[in-house]
């Protein structure tokens, strides 16, 4: 897979993809992950990629001609099957759109910054609106970190048996069962005597249990 974010702070997307399991997945040429800089594109010798809104009001607006001679570029080097628009009124991020994503080859990511951008852009070039949550954030690089996280770590070979993404919370529609590891009894509170048994299939059944009990306690809106 290739990822192309396209952004006006590339510094701040440099150090998700720089650690742990993103990183490795880099290294391991699972996905290649590109950061263009909004302000290259620009016209003129001010380097302007935002203006005033047509019609006032408060904030700035990236400008059209900048991200679409961008966006054109990469369309020109290769076909995406995505060119995503971080915003808070897309469609909420969820575990299903993460798994859908995860089986394409080329996706796109415009991250947008202060008011937004200029409709056009939206209305030429994007496949899919994406927002994480119903909150705002000062810009969609962080988004768009949250998004490349939840896409790479689904790819073949990025996880291994360890941290497989099958038993991850959301995956089968419930959380995840509760965990632990050593100590088995820490100032009193002892860890479920049937984890340390050795009877998987007994295992197996508690985990589900728990999973089951969990999700109706904390997000009964799952079962439904
Ligand atoms: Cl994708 N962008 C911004 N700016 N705020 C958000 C968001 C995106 N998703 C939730 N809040």
């Amino acid at each position: 897979m290739r990822i192309d974010i396209i952004t006006v702070l590339p510094e701040l997307l440099k150090s998700p993809f720089d650690a742990s399991i993103l990183k490795r997945a880099i290294e391991k040429k699972l996905v290649e992950v590109h950061l263009h800089n909004l302000r290259d594109f620009t016209v003129g010798n001010y380097k302007q990629v935002d203006d005033y809104q047509f019609g006032g009001g408060a904030g700035m607006v990236l400008m059209v001609e900048p991200i679409d001679k961008c966006i054109s570029a990469l369309k020109a080097e290769r076909d995406y099957d995505e060119i995503i628009y971080m915003t808070p009124d897309g469609v909420t991020l969820n575990q299903q759109s993460a798994n859908e994503l995860s089986i394409k080859q080329n996706i796109m990511i415009l991250c947008g910054h202060y008011k937004g951008v200029d409709q056009r852009i939206r209305d030429l070039h994007i496949t899919r609106e994406i927002s994480i949550g119903d909150y705002v954030l000062s810009g969609g690089e962080l988004a768009a970190a949250v998004l490349s996280d939840a896409i790479i770590r689904l790819l073949p070979g990025v996880l291994n048996d360890e941290t497989s993404a099958l038993t991850d919370t959301f995956q089968d529609g419930m959380l995840a069962p509760p965990v632990y590891t050593r100590p088995s009894n820490y100032k009193g509170m002892e860890v479920p005597k049937v984890l340390l048994s050795g009877n998987f299939k007994a295992i197996e059944q508690w985990r589900e249990t728990m999973a089951l009990e969990r999700t109706k306690e904390k997000r009964p809106d799952l079962l439904e």
